[in-house]
This record gives C-alpha cells, sequence and structure tokens, in this order.
C-alpha cells in the first residue's frame, strides 16, 4: 500500500515536470523574445523615444545611418555611368556634368550647402546594383529604370523619377529603315545588365518578328559594334539614343526610329531599410521639382528670400524647420536651388534646348504644362 502511494506521488511530480517544461513558452522564452526585438528596434530606429538602448546598441545605430556617415565622412558618394552624355559624363579635366549628376549634387547641396562635397563612382549597367548594395556608394543616379524586380529583389528603394523615358532603335539612314517594322530579321546592339533585352524580346515576340542579339558589357564596345556596321540597329533608353549618336562620326548619318517600346522611368535608387536617407534624397529632387513650379531659380533666388509667399518663405526655410525634420539645416532647399537649379535649369542645360542633345521636354514636363514632373508639397 505504501509503495503503490509513492509510485503514485512519484509518477504525479513527473507529469507535473513534463507538462511544465514541455508547454508551448518555456521558461526564459518571453524574455528572450522581448530582449531580441527590442535590440532590433534600437539598432535600426534611434529615435529619442526608443526603448533603453545600450552604448553598444546607440553607436550602431549611428554608424547604420546613412545621413550620418555621410556627414562625418565629408562627403557623398554618387553611382553614376561611365559616360552617357546628359546624364552623366566627365570632360577631359575630369568634371561631371548631365541631370544624373545634378541630383546628386541636389543632394550634396542639401546636406553640406556645398556641390564639391561629392566622389563619383563610375559603373557599368552591370556593376550599378552591387556598388549600392555592398555600400560603395550612398545612391544610385545613373539612368536606372525602375521595375518591380529591381525594387523587391535588390534590397533597394526608388525615390524619385529624374526622367521619364522609353527604349527606341538608333539605325544608318542608308538602311532604309524607317520605322521598328523594318527590323524583322535585325541584329541588334545593346548594353547587358540593363532592361533592354527584356524590352526587344517582348516586343518582337509578341509581332512575330526575328531578331538576334549581340550583346556588350561595357557602353563604349556597344557603340562601335554598331558603329562598325555588326548590327542593324542600337537599342537603349531614347534619351541614350540622342547621347549615343553624338559620339559617332557622323551623327547626321543615324536617325532614331519613331517607336518607343516600354517604360523607362528612370530614378534614383538607395539601399532598402534607411527611411531618413531615403526622404532626404526624395525631397532633394522635389526641392527642384517645387522651385520650378513656384519661378524660382539659382538666379533669382536670393531676391526671393524677401518675398510675401508663405509657401515660398516655408521652401527656403525662412518660416519653417523643414530641414531639421530631414536631419538637415532649415536652409536646405534653399541650397538645393542656388547650388543647382530648379529642375527645368537642370533639364535644358544638361539634355534640353541649351545642349548639343536639344531633347524636348515631353514628359519631363511640368505637370500643369502637361507632362509627368510633379513636385511634393513641402509643407
Ligand atoms: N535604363 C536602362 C538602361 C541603362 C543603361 O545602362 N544604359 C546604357 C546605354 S545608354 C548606359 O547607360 N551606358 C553607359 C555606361 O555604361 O556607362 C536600365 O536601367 O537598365
Amino acid at each position: 500500500m505504501r509503495n503503490r502511494f509513492t509510485v503514485l506521488i512519484i509518477g504525479i511530480l513527473i507529469g507535473a515536470a513534463l507538462i511544465y517544461f514541455l508547454r508551448p513558452n518555456p521558461p526564459g522564452w518571453e524574455a528572450a523574445q522581448t530582449g531580441a526585438s527590442s535590440s532590433i528596434v534600437s539598432v535600426t530606429t534611434p529615435t529619442a523615444t526608443a526603448p533603453a538602448a545600450t552604448g553598444a546598441a546607440t553607436a550602431t545605430a549611428a554608424a547604420d545611418s546613412t545621413l550620418a556617415a555621410v556627414k562625418a565622412r565629408g562627403y557623398l558618394k554618387c553611382g553614376v555611368s561611365q559616360g552617357l552624355p546628359g546624364f552623366s559624363n566627365a570632360d577631359d579635366k575630369g568634371q561631371w556634368a548631365g541631370i544624373d549628376v545634378d541630383t546628386c549634387r541636389a543632394i550634396a547641396a542639401a546636406i553640406f550647402g556645398d556641390i564639391s562635397k561629392i566622389r563619383y563612382s563610375p559603373l557599368s549597367a552591370k556593376e550599378r546594383f552591387t556598388a549600392l548594395q555592398s555600400g560603395e556608394i550612398d545612391v544610385l543616379t545613373r539612368n536606372t529604370t525602375l521595375t518591380l524586380t529591381r525594387d523587391t529583389s535588390l534590397g533597394f528603394d526608388f525615390t524619385a523619377v529624374n526622367y521619364f523615358d522609353g527604349q527606341g532603335f538608333l539605325v544608318k539612314k542608308e538602311s532604309g529603315i524607317t520605322d521598328a517594322a523594318g527590323l524583322n530579321g535585325a541584329t541588334i546592339c545593346l548594353q547587358t545588365g540593363t532592361t533592354t533585352e527584356l524590352n526587344v524580346a517582348d516586343y518582337f515576340r509578341t509581332r512575330n518578328m526575328t531578331y538576334q542579339i549581340v550583346a556588350f558589357d561595357r557602353n563604349d564596345e556597344t557603340l562601335s559594334a554598331y558603329e562598325q556596321g555588326r548590327c542593324d540597329a542600337l537599342t537603349t533608353d531614347a534619351s541614350g539614343l540622342y547621347a549615343e549618336r553624338l559620339e559617332l562620326k557622323d551623327p547626321s548619318a543615324h536617325i532614331i526610329l519613331p517607336e518607343l517600346i516600354s517604360k523607362e522611368p528612370l530614378a534614383v535608387a538607395v539601399r532598402q531599410g534607411d527611411d531618413q536617407w531615403e526622404d532626404v534624397v526624395r525631397w532633394s529632387f522635389y526641392a527642384m521639382l517645387d522651385a520650378e513650379e513656384f519661378g524660382l531659380t539659382s538666379a533669382n533666388v536670393d531676391d526671393a528670400k524677401s518675398t510675401p509667399s508663405p509657401e515660398v518663405r516655408r521652401f527656403l526655410g525662412l518660416d519653417s524647420n523643414f530641414g531639421s525634420m530631414l536631419g538637415l539645416s532649415n536652409d536646405w532647399a534653399y541650397n538645393v536651388v542656388k547650388l543647382v537649379g530648379n529642375y527645368g535649369e537642370i533639364f535644358e542645360r544638361n539634355v534640353g534646348k541649351e545642349s548639343q542633345l536639344g531633347i524636348p521636354r515631353g514628359l519631363n514636363a511640368q505637370w500643369k504644362r502637361g507632362g509627368l514632373m510633379y513636385g511634393m508639397p513641402i509643407r
């Protein structure tokens, strides 16, 4: 009887222990979970109200902030092309110019009030994405088309579209080809690592046209292959075709076909997960769009400081603290306009009527003039 009672007691104790240890949330589970999530929050979200963070976590948070890193380094690192007139191109003295270069300068103007504080990394189409992923550059301002795949699978976020484009074809006049239908059976030169190959495949297949691709890693190789007659047509963004044509021995011997076969919204990319940096990059560009809408230019922005217009005064940082909301000084937008100009200015001098490319504003006109350029409200 006593033995049976002892066995029963031991059995009850073992059962209770099993129930306790095998329950879904074992001891220490809650503490471990809380600890893990709070340390992630404190590392990636360095706000004044974040949960008590350790010194180490705070240091990591500061290092993770691209804006803090750029300020501490003293210059901005922009990824640009290896040479595409109108977008990013260096002259003999190594001076960069182009609409992408000015987009990069706008960010440096907003941060430092100084557009010399920039290092440019010339990147091929293939190299550009790893350069951004690895941290070699802070921002990619390199005629890069915003697509769902690039947005979701590369670890990037696209900020603003700085040029709305579409893909076209360049052919020799003597070929007698005057439209894309005339390309049936053609050999087409293009650059690898670009959106162009898939667009060509889609376009030709849906029209039951045959074609052959000749692809190169570098732009100069692609262009010389076209010039040497290794292909019947060169394809890329229409803006690129205007630029490439100028590099040929006799530009007037080549025509751009009328069809655009795709949408190529060229946008500025940053690494995903740094919202503050994304904001700085996006609003630096919007400042140029808003300036154009306000009629502010690099030449008149100083006079505008005496304007009674409340929205212009806020834009210039006279009666606002938008700069500190972005982690910048309150004259950030003034510096963008003063040192770089408004969007119309950068368009015309780089790719528009004041440039050799002579591209009309088209889709890149202000929304009030039938285009797609729409500055988000700075208020
Ligand atoms: N927008 C397209 C094409 C971009 C692209 O790389 N285009 C070539 C041909 S215009 C280029 O910029 N080459 C200049 C270079 O590689 O430096 C994309 O994002 O894939």
